[in-house]
């Protein structure tokens, strides 16, 4: 995941860019949520592994916290370039195997080098247990009148909370972790660290924007009334990145999912370097893709079929079903 000097271009940087991006460690790691209040995992009681990856360094686990239904989500972090020096000063190492020239170590670098991010839901509803539970994903077809008969009806119907969005939008929640924004009710956005990412190094930045209009639900609503909303959130957006982080935009990838999870407009942005699995080809549309597509067809998106992966057990995919479309 860490830009190891075989790109390329990782040379172009300017000492300066450098600077910027490897001073991140140390920087402000977050809020302490709407009451104040600190969560201490000593007293979650796992019950069940949701899901793992050996490859992803990840584990979902299912359980419970202070009597409620929670579910936490444990992440290795990637390693901070500024740091290795101090980790390998500190560091005990046991000698596996030897042979030849390989050898293997279990290496145990200072705690404080060796963190664990981890994300908690609690409480945690069941579909919050389902969706990270590990399932078939099948691809769905969704033409314009699918979108109209199956898709609307069921994200109207649902009622899908986005309370997390308006806390941040009203500043009621992640206030301090805002990195810029633009206060316009119609142009206006949050740019925020997404949950995903530790700020602690720039190779998986990842950052969204959440608009201040409250009625695109997603791109199926975007039409070219939105143009310079979507032009608004890529320039500033990348401004305050490349400001902020040093991280110039031809380095970033600028997306919005569909299906989203979360139906109020948002903007991902990465680092390009960063393999996030949102942002394969059948989830992510790049924003620039989005804006040329309504500049060439203002009907673009009410009108396209477009593609998107969805579990097999997602309700959303019992309606396709019911409705002979699957
Ligand atoms: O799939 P979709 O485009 O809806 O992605 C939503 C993004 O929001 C994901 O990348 C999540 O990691 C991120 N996210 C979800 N929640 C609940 C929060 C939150 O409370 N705060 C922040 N900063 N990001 C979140």
């Amino acid at each position: 995941m860490a830009d190891t000097g075989a790109n390329p271009n990782s040379g172009n940087e300017s000492d300066e860019e450098n600077r910027k991006v490897k001073k991140l460690k140390g920087e402000p790691k977050g809020d302490r949520g709407e009451n104040g209040e600190e969560t201490n995992l000593s007293d979650f009681k796992p019950t069940s592994v949701l899901r793992d990856s050996a490859r992803d360094k990840t584990i979902f686990v299912h359980g419970e916290l202070k009597e409620q239904p929670a579910v936490v989500i444990l992440e290795k972090t990637p390693f901070g370039e500024d740091t290795l020096t101090e980790m390998f000063k500190g560091a005990k190492t046991n000698l596996e195997v030897k042979n030849d020239i390989y050898s293997t170590y279990v290496f145990q670098p200072p705690a404080h080098l060796n963190e664990i991010k981890a994300t908690v839901v609690c409480p945690a509803t069941e579909a919050h247990v389902q969706k990270y539970q590990r399932k078939e994903i099948i691809m769905v077809e969704e033409t314009e009148d699918d979108y109209k008969n199956i898709t609307l009806p069921y994200i109207t119907s649902k009622g899908l909370s986005v309370t997390w969005v308006y806390n941040i939008l009203e500043k009621k929640a992640e206030k301090e972790r805002i990195i810029f924004e633009d206060s316009d009710k119609e142009l206006g956005f949050v740019l925020l660290p997404d949950f995903k990412w530790d700020q602690k190094q720039v190779d998986d930045l990842y950052l969204i924007a959440i608009v201040h209009k409250r009625d695109i639900k997603s791109l199926r609503d975007l039409t070219p009334d939105h143009l310079q909303l979507l032009q608004n959130i890529y320039q500033k957006g990348t401004d305050a990145i490349v400001q902020r982080y040093g991280l110039p935009t031809n380095k970033l990838r600028v997306y919005v999912h569909y299906q989203p999870s979360y139906y109020h407009f948002h903007v991902h942005f990465n680092s390009l370097s960063y393999e996030v699995p949102g942002s394969r080809v059948e989830r992510a549309h790049l924003l620039q893709d989005i804006i040329q597509n309504l500049k060439s067809d203002p009907q673009y998106y009410k009108t396209r079929t477009l593609l998107f992966p969805m579990r097999t057990d997602d309700e959303l995919i019992s309606m396709y079903k019911a409705a002979g479309r699957l």
